[in-house]
């Protein structure tokens, strides 16, 4: 039984011997060019899982309630998917989120999610996180920078809230009016793009009084809207306001001079619950949304960078007006 076993082996290696000595070149020429043949030889490509992701997440700042969901919705999904999340909070200031940035790119993190403060100023630390092969998604708000500097854009079309904005206003102001525009942080992405949708949507007996940045925070929307109070008294059909935030600033204001709601109409922006709550007390009458829970598709998107796999260029969100008619049956269902 082992004599037949042992001349068995002996028969095959003799005849796999023979195969190797005695195979053509021709056959073997292509092997070598061939990719999907070497390929095959190869180690399988290893399938990255979330457990393998370092994201970088230099988060602009805390100016806001959309924003603060934003930075809960990607340490949220960060933690459930075992994401390991680098977050830093740039308190609103560029050069805060570029050096975050740096320290990121050193450490060698897989990917950076970039949410910019502003669109200008970007070129020389998106070279550097490419010349060190880390993608760059760049998260809510755009940059101006060439399109061959990140991977991908994902956030709200900035320009399509403020022309849904401009028409709520036509619609609200159906005889004309005066308008005040307290706009978001001066060259932001979310600021310039819905002041420009505003502009280009407004009917013409519609007039921009004037136009003053709150930064999109409240507090600094608040002295803003005191001041225009007082200077445009009398004249005051409606307020654009960039973000809920502000508009509670507005209000606020609104109420200290013995306005009543729904004497000046106001349209605000994100759909935040503190939105919700002005559009069922009566002061705001449209809040077009502005989506910050972007933590799950853009952990997706980083996963399929680091697996080699294409993702799109420009991903927006879908996004919706609020009306006071239902505020107060969708409130509870807000997550933010
Ligand atoms: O509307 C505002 C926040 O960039 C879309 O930033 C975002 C804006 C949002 O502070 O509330």
């Amino acid at each position: 039984m082992l004599k037949k076993l042992a001349f068995l082996i002996v028969l095959a290696s003799l005849l796999l011997a023979a195969c190797g000595t005695a195979a053509p070149a021709a056959t073997q020429a292509p092997a070598a060019t061939d990719a999907p043949a070497a390929a095959a030889t190869d180690a399988p490509a290893k399938v990255y899982t979330y457990a393998d992701m370092t994201l970088c997440y230099p988060q602009l700042g805390a100016e806001s309630d959309w924003r603060t969901a934003n930075t809960a919705s990607f340490k949220e999904t960060a933690e459930q998917l075992g994401v390991n999340l680098v977050f830093s909070d740039a308190q609103q200031k560029q050069e805060n989120q570029i050096s975050a940035m740096r320290t990121c790119i050193q450490q060698g993190v897989d990917v950076i999610a970039l949410p910019p403060v502003v669109e200008d100023g970007w070129d020389a630390v998106l070279q550097e996180a490419q010349d060190a092969e880390i993608p760059v998604i760049i998260v809510d708000r755009s940059v101006s920078a060439d399109k061959s500097m990140y991977v991908s854009h994902i956030g709200s079309d900035m320009v399509l809230e403020g022309r849904k904005a401009g028409e709520e206003m036509n619609k609200l102001l159906p005889n004309g009016g005066n308008v005040l525009e307290i706009s978001g942080t001066t060259g932001s992405g979310a600021a310039t793009g819905r002041a420009q949708g505003f502009r280009e949507t407004l009917n013409a007996n519609i007039t921009i009084l004037d136009s003053q940045t709150g930064n999109f925070n409240p507090t600094e929307a608040k002295p803003v809207a005191e001041a225009f109070l007082k200077k445009y008294a009398g004249e005051i059909d409606g307020f654009f306001i960039h973000n809920d935030g502000m508009a509670e600033a507005v209000v606020e204001a609104l109420k200290a001079a013995g306005v009543k709601p729904g004497e000046i109409k106001i349209v605000s922006v994100d759909g935040t619950r503190g939105g919700f709550q002005m559009m069922i007390d009566g002061w705001v009458q449209a809040d077009v949304e502005c989506n910050p829970l972007l933590g799950p598709q853009v952990m997706e998107m980083a996963l399929k960078l680091m697996n080699g796999e294409k993702i799109d260029a420009e991903v927006l969100t879908n996004e919706t007006v609020y009306y006071p008619d239902n505020a107060a049956e969708l409130l509870p269902t807000r997550k933010y």
